[in-house]
C-alpha cells in the first residue's frame, strides 16, 4: 500500500547528496572548536540571516531555550503569541530552564494586536509586578497553519520593544518557508529581532539540528548554556555537512511544498464535513476542522489507507507537505478523503 506522510516536514530524510557530504566530512571534537564543517556551516548560516555569528544545536526546542535562557533573568516576563510554539509544546522551557512567567498575548494568525502587546511592554514599573525583558515572534507560524507574518508587523514589533530596551527572540523554525512565500530575504526579518532560531531539519530535509544566531556577545554565552544543557557535540561535523547542503541547496524547492499544499487545501475544501478556506493557507501547513467524525477517529481512518495526517484536538487536523510527498500523494490522499467523507 502506499503510504502518504503529512504529519510533519520533521519526517524529511537525508538526500543522497547529504549523505555523501555526510560521508566525506572533515572533522573534529567541536566542544574543543576544532570540527572545521561545523564551523563552515556555522559561518553560512549567520551569513544567511545578516548576523555576527551561528550556533549549532540538536534542536529547534534547544535554540529557543538557550536564547530565552541568554536574554533573560529568572521572575522576568516573556512576551509569548497565545498559540505560539515555544509557549505551548516545548514541553515548559521557560518555566524549567529559565523561569521566567510567559505572558500569552491574543493574535490575528499570528500578528500581535499592538495596542495590547505596548501595553504589555510598557507595565507599571513598580516592585510587585514582574517586568518584561523579551518578545518572541513565530514565522511561519506553525499553530496557525503555517501562516507568514508580514514584515512590517516585525518593525512595528521591533519598534514597541525598543521603546523600553526589550530583547525580540524569532522562532524561524521555517523562515525559509515565510521567506519563498513572501519573497522577503530572511536577513531582513532577521534584522528587526536580536536573535533567531531557524531549523534545518524540517521543510530542508536535515536528518538533525536548527541554528541559532545574533550577535557574538549572544552567541558566545549561548555556547555555554548549550554545553550545560549537554548539547556540546563532538564530530559533529558528520551531521552539519548536511546541514551545509540543506542551506545551498535545499530552499527553493520549499515553493513546490507550498504548491501542493495549495492544492490539497482547495481539493479538501470541496468535501462535506471539512472546514478549511485554502486562502488560509499560505506556506506548507494546513489545519482544517472536521465536522462529520472527530479528528482522531478521521485520522485512524485515514491511515488504514495509507494517508497519515496529525489529529491536534478532537476537531482539528494538521497536514504538512515536504520533498517527502510528490503529486502523487496529493492525489492520492485527496481520494481517500473522497471515500471516507464523499
Ligand atoms: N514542530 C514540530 C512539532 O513540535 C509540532 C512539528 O511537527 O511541526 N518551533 C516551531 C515553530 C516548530 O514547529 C518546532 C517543531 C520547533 C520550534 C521545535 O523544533 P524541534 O522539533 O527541532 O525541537
Amino acid at each position: 500500500m502506499r503510504i502518504s506522510d503529512f504529519r510533519s516536514d520533521t519526517i524529511t530524510k537525508p538526500t543522497e547528496r547529504m549523505r555523501e557530504a555526510m560521508r566525506n566530512a572533515v572533522v573534529g571534537d567541536d566542544v574543543l572548536g576544532d570540527d572545521p564543517t561545523v564551523k563552515r556551516l556555522e559561518e553560512i548560516a549567520a551569513k544567511k540571516v545578516g548576523k555576527e555569528a551561528a550556533l549549532f544545536v540538536p534542536s529547534g526546542t534547544m535554540g529557543n531555550a538557550i536564547a530565552v535562557k541568554v536574554w533573560t533573568n529568572e521572575g522576568e516576563e516573556v512576551i509569548v503569541e497565545e498559540k505560539a510554539h515555544i509557549y505551548n509544546f516545548e514541553s515548559g522551557h521557560l518555566a524549567f530552564i529559565s523561569r521566567v512567567i510567559p505572558r500569552p498575548l491574543p493574535s490575528k494568525r499570528g500578528v500581535y494586536d499592538l495596542d495590547l502587546l505596548r501595553k504589555a511592554v510598557n507595565k507599571r514599573k513598580d516592585y510587585h509586578v514582574p517586568q518584561p525583558t523579551l518578545i518572541t515572534l513565530e514565522n511561519t507560524h506553525n499553530f496557525w497553519g503555517g501562516a507568514v507574518i508580514p514584515l512590517e508587523h516585525f518593525k512595528e514589533v521591533r519598534k514597541i520593544a525598543d521603546e523600553r530596551g526589550l530583547k525580540v527572540h524569532l522562532d524561524g523554525a521555517r523562515i525559509f518557508n515565510a521567506s519563498i512565500a513572501s519573497g522577503v530575504p530572511a536577513h531582513e526579518y532577521a534584522s528587526c529581532v536580536d536573535s533567531i532560531m531557524f531549523c534545518l531539519s524540517k521543510g530542508l530535509g536535515a536528518p538533525i539540528g536548527s541554528m541559532l544566531a545574533g550577535p557574538r556577545e549572544f552567541i558566545d554565552k549561548a555556547r555555554h548554556v548549550r554545553k550545560m544543557l549537554g548539547g556540546g557535540m563532538r564530530q559533529v561535523g558528520v551531521i552539519a555537512a548536511a546541514g551545509i547542503i540543506a542551506l545551498e541547496e535545499m530552499v527553493d524547492r520549499l515553493k513546490e511544498d507550498h504548491r501542493r499544499a495549495k492544492i490539497l487545501a482547495e481539493g479538501l475544501s470541496k468535501l462535506p464535513g471539512i472546514e478549511i478556506n485554502p486562502d488560509d493557507v499560505e506556506t506548507n501547513i494546513l489545519f482544517f476542522k472536521v465536522r462529520a467524525m472527530s479528528a482522531p477517529e478521521l485520522v485512524n481512518k485515514l491511515r488504514e489507507h495509507g494517508v497519515l495526517a496529525l489529529a491536534l484536538s478532537d476537531e482539528d487536523v494538521r497536514m504538512v507537505t515536504s520533498k517527502e510527498v510528490d503529486d502523487e500523494d496529493i492525489h492520492h490522499a485527496l481520494e481517500v478523503f473522497e471515500k471516507i467523507l464523499g
